[in-house]
């Protein structure tokens, strides 16, 4: 069965992961995201996978850029089965007294009013019975790490909405499920450092983390149960990784 797949922040990490792994099933994928040289990268490749594609390009953190582009999406991919709300960051690691209210505001408006912007704009599109709603949380969203402080608070916030969203939806008999992941090598920690490449990759020597592909793996099953199974949370870290912040690195 072809299903519709609308993954925001499709391009990169695990938004571009998700979208190959759903591209695999002849689904119907609408990408999300700002940079458009990469949905055009990431939009070829899932044609080459057998599925159909639609890119849509603008910032989760506009509310006037989401509306006009859910309004944009042609006929043939408006009734939308799963809505994956993946876009985010983090910006900045820094003791909260050091703290850039830039930072601040890039993480909020990102992780908890984009997602709220785009959830507002595409659950009128879910069907009863059948949409599903999957929020990508974080580790930092039960527990939080030092330095974390906001980004944490931005993804506990995820956590409560995504909870909040469950209960709201129960009626329409709309999925909604969670995925917390712990660290993942993807342009995440690039992001946050604001381009140093080298110190982003220095937090992930020493131990195997996570895979953008691991999280496309698990986000793909938990949209293939039974109709009457829903994954609520799912919390999920590498084998090195014990809760947010404890390592068992090898030096
Ligand atoms: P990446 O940096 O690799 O990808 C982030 C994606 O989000 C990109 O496609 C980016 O697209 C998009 N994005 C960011 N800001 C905006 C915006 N304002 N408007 C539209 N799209 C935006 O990171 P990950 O794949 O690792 O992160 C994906 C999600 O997973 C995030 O919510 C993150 O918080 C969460 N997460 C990450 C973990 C990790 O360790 N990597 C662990 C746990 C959770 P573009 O730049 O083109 O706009
Ligand atoms: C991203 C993982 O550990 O950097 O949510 O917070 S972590």
């Amino acid at each position: 069965m072809s299903r519709t797949v609308l993954v925001t922040g499709a391009t990169a990490g695990f938004g571009e992961a998700i979208a190959y792994k759903f591209a695999k099933d002849q689904n119907k994928i609408i990408i999300t995201g700002r940079r458009q040289d990469r949905l055009n990268k990431v939009e070829e490749e899932i044609k080459n996978l057998g599925g159909e594609a639609l890119s849509l390009c603008f910032d989760v953190r506009k509310q006037n850029e989401v509306i006009g582009a859910v309004k944009s999406i042609p006929e043939e991919f408006k009734s939308i089965d799963i809505l994956v709300n993946n876009a985010g960051l983090a910006s900045g690691l820094d003791p909260i007294q050091d703290g850039s209210t830039e930072d601040w505001d890039r993480m909020i408006d990102t992780n908890v009013k984009g997602l709220l912007y785009v959830s507002n704009e595409v659950i009128p599109l879910l069907e009863d019975g059948t949409g599903h709603i999957i929020n990508i949380g974080s580790t930092a969203g039960k527990e939080v790490y030092p330095k974390g402080n906001v980004y944490c608070a931005s993804k506990h916030a995820v956590d409560a909405i995504s909870k909040g969203m469950r209960l709201d939806l129960l009626p329409r008999r709309i999925k909604v499920t969670q995925i917390s992941p712990g660290a993942a090598n993807t342009e995440f920690s690039t992001v946050r450092f604001h381009g140093d490449r080298e110190k982003a990759d220095s937090l992930y020597t020493d131990y195997e983390p996570l895979l953008a592909e691991d999280i496309a793996e698990l986000t793909y099953y938990a949209a293939n149960l039974p109709v009457h199974v829903c994954i609520n949370d799912l919390v999920v870290t590498s084998l090195a990784q014990g809760n947010s912040y404890v390592f068992n690195k090898k030096k």
